[in-house]
């Protein structure tokens, strides 16, 4: 199997939590390669922080995004090509800040992509701001005296948004995050994995996740039941929360058609734009 690592240098800081995101996905991957799955079928992109530094470090095609725009980008081109596995990377800064309003319509239209963040509570790459996810108290460049806010909470939003599969993973536990990264691509409908990741440096969260995380135990069929493990402070449930299905979105929009398989030829295409300019209409008789 050819390997999925790049020439590209890591410039993660050591202990980082996306080392754990970076592996779990490469299992994913190599698992769904080994079940018959083909590399030119993963579409990748990610958005701009440390987490999207990752689409530098996976040899997946894709297309690197700008802040908060990755969701957008692999939607296009699930539209493109709808044979594909489409994967945005996301920090919880670029989804649920900047890019919120793509995340929330690609949940209530069931895009059929999967979406994992980042989600260290911070802005790394540009040194520790507070994000939508940083706890209330939380002191950084932009918040000194600690935050005034509530985080938001990414599973219940997901939830609301009608996303049809929501699942909470941590990069301290590689295996368990890879079986639910591949079982959200395999997913027909839009997939969300929000991942506890720790920032060793500027929010090192690793002591409170190895304490607070268990496994899921509740029916994930079950809504009301997930609204309830998601809504969970004490403990933080990882596991699938919620998983449904609904027709997805390029199915209700264009039915079977694929446009990169049903592509028109030159000849079709020059003979459709002459049809276009040709405004003489029908010949008289
Ligand atoms: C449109 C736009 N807005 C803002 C920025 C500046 N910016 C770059 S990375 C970043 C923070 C990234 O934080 P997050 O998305 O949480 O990812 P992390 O670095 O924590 O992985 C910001 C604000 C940018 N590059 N582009
Ligand atoms: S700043 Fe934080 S998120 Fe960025 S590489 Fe370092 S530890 Fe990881």
């Amino acid at each position: 199997m050819i390997p999925l690592a790049t020439m590209a240098e890591n410039t993660w800081c050591p202990g980082c939590g996306n080392f754990g995101i970076l592996n779990a996905f490469k299992r994913a991957v190599a698992r769904l390669e080994s079940e018959g799955v083909d590399r030119s079928r993963f579409f990748i992109s990610a958005g701009i922080g440390c987490h999207g530094k990752i689409f530098d470090y996976l040899a997946l095609s894709g297309l690197y995004s700008i802040h908060g725009r990755e969701i957008a980008a692999v939607q296009g081109m699930k539209l493109a090509n709808t044979d594909l596995f489409v994967v945005a990377f996301g920090g919880d800064g670029d989804s649920f800040g900047e890019g919120i309003a793509h995340l929330l319509f690609a949940a209530k239209r069931n895009a059929d992509m999967t979406m994992i963040v980042h989600d260290n509570g911070v802005y790394g790459l540009t040194t520790g701001q507070y994000t939508p996810t940083s706890r209330r108290g939380f002191k950084g460049p932009s918040t000194p005296a600690g935050s005034v806010e509530d985080p938001i909470d990414p599973l219940t939003l997901m939830l609301v948004a009608g996303a049809t599969f929501v699942a909470r993973g941590y990069s301290g536990k590689v295996e368990q995050l890879a079986d639910l990264m591949a079982r959200a691509i395999e997913h027909r409908g839009f997939a969300f994995i929000d991942v506890l990741q720790p920032c060793v440096t500027f929010n090192d969260a690793y002591k409170k996740y190895n304490a607070e995380t268990e496994p899921a135990t509740h029916d994930p069929k079950d809504l009301v039941a997930a609204m309830a493990a998601a809504a969970r402070r004490d403990r933080l449930p990882l596991g699938v929360i919620y998983e449904t299905e609904k027709p997805v979105f390029h199915r209700e929009l264009m039915g079977e058609h694929n446009p990169a398989r049903d592509r028109l030829g030159r000849a079709q295409r020059l003979e459709r734009i002459a049809c276009a300019f040709d405004t003489r209409g029908p010949a008289m008789p």
